[in-house]
Formats: structure tokens, sequence, C-alpha cells
């Protein structure tokens, strides 16, 4: 079951610049920052609020790493701005299973590792409205201690 927003996935060029605009502008501070080189990104995460299912919902400020990742790709035809959601669940596992089963195309066979040691998956943006979107499994608490 899908119960929070966990994330919005924001596209950038500069992300230190990005983040000194969410600071100053907003208060925002990064909570987390990290190289995914398997998603092709340099992301910092901003907490903006606790959920009530024990999680927490974030913007998660993305560079790409490499112009023919998918952030990359996305920046060069789109400019700045946002860049997929996130929904937050128990289970992405299960979840990702009963949307495929729905027709929508799941584009990882298995979640793969995506910030703070969760486990991520995608829904194709065609399926959904033109929204890519993403389905997130937090990290057990205590799993990732780079904060
Ligand atoms: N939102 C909405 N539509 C998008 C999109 C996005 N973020 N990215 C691509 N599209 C659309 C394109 O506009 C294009 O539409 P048209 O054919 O109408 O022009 C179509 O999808 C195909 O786009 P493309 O540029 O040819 O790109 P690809 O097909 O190579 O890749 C996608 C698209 C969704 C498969 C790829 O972006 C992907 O695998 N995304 C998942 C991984 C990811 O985004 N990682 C970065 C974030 C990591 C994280 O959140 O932790
Ligand atoms: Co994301």
């Amino acid at each position: 079951m899908l119960t929070r927003i966990d994330h919005i996935g924001i596209a950038c060029r500069d992300l230190d610049k990005t983040v000194e605009f969410y600071r100053s502008t907003y208060g925002f501070e990064v909570f987390h920052s990290e190289v995914n080189e398997e998603q092709g990104v340099r992301e910092a995460m901003l907490k903006i609020n606790d959920t009530g299912d024990g999680g927490a919902s974030y913007l998660q400020l993305l560079e790409p790493i490499r112009e023919d990742s998918p952030v990359g790709k996305w920046l060069e035809k789109n400019g700045e701005g946002v860049h997929h959601i996130a929904f937050g669940t128990a289970d992405v596992d299960a979840d990702s299973e009963s949307i495929r089963a729905k027709g929508v195309r799941v584009l990882y066979e298995q979640p793969r590792i995506g910030s703070m040691g969760s486990r991520i998956t995608f829904l194709h943006p065609k399926d959904c409205g033109g929204v890519l979107t993403e389905l997130v499994t937090s990290a057990e608490p205590g799993a990732h201690e780079d904060h």
C-alpha cells in the first residue's frame, strides 16, 4: 500500500547552487547527500516533514553525473524542473507487482538501490499520464547511518 509522498525529484544543473536556493529561500537544510552511480546522479535530500506511516517526505535535488543518464537527457530536453514524484510503501515488491498486473510498465524487474539505502523502482511516464513515478521502500532504521 502506498502511504505517503516520499519525495519530489527536481532536476538541476548545479546541485550546490540549488541547495543554496532552497536553504536561503525556504530554510530547508540538507538531510543527506550522496552519489548514486547506477542512477547517474549526485543528489541531496531535504527533509520537509514526517509522515503518519513513520516515514518522511523530502525534496530530492538531482544533478546528473553523465549526460546520457535519465536526468541528463531530461535536462537537455526540458531544462531544470520537476523530474518525478515518488510514493512510499512498506513493500515495494508487492506494490510494483500489483501495479504491473494492471498493465502499467514497471521499469525494473527487481527494485534497485536508491537514496539512503532505500529500494526503488519506476513506472513508465507514458503509462502514468506523463508523470515519471517512483515507488520507494525506506531502509530499516539504522541500516544506513551516513546522514
Ligand atoms: N517525466 C515525464 N516524461 C518523461 C520523463 C520524465 N522524467 N523522462 C522521459 N520522459 C518522456 C520523454 O519526454 C519522451 O516522450 P516523447 O517520446 O513523447 O518525447 C519519452 O518519455 C521517452 O523519453 P527519452 O528522453 O527517450 O528517455 P528514455 O526513454 O531513454 O528514458 C525513462 C525515459 C523514463 C525510461 C528513464 O528516464 C528512466 O529510466 N527513468 C528512471 C530512472 C531515473 O529517472 N533515475 C534518476 C532519478 C533517481 C532517483 O530518483 O533516485
Ligand atoms: Co527519486
